[in-house]
């Protein structure tokens, strides 16, 4: 499926809800997140329908690799030049809230971070 009208997500890709979008391609999206863990948080995700990680497969191997490369891309245009970290829950003892796969890219000045 590469569009779920029940999913939040999809919504936000298609202009339904609105989001602060920080980048736009005809692959991903990325925007910040609504309830932020660190001074810049965005999400990346593929604009197609994928639910998790967990139904993640070879075929998308090369969309996997632009929105991981596209995080350190958009920290440093963001004005993140100390470091960042990239997350990604799945299911739901993973902790994943929304179901359409998303990269949470998060940085600034600490302390945000435990540990
Ligand atoms: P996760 O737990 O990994 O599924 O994280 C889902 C994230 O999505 C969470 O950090 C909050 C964010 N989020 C939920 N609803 C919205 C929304 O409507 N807009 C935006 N920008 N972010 C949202």
């Amino acid at each position: 499926m590469s569009h779920d009208p029940n999913c939040l997500f999809c919504k936000i890709v298609a202009g339904q809800i609105p989001s602060k979008k920080v980048y736009e391609d005809e692959d991903v999206l990325a925007f910040h997140d609504i309830h932020p863990w660190a001074p810049v948080h965005i999400l990346i995700i593929p604009k197609r329908h994928i639910a998790s990680m967990a139904d993640v497969t070879e075929a998308e191997s090369q969309l996997l690799g632009k929105m991981t490369t596209l995080g350190p891309r958009l920290m440093k245009e963001l004005g993140v030049s100390n470091g960042f970290r990239h997350v990604i829950n799945t299911g739901h003892d993973g902790g994943q809230e929304v179901f359409h796969l998303h990269l949470h890219v998060m940085g600034g000045p600490r302390p945000w971070l435990k540990g």
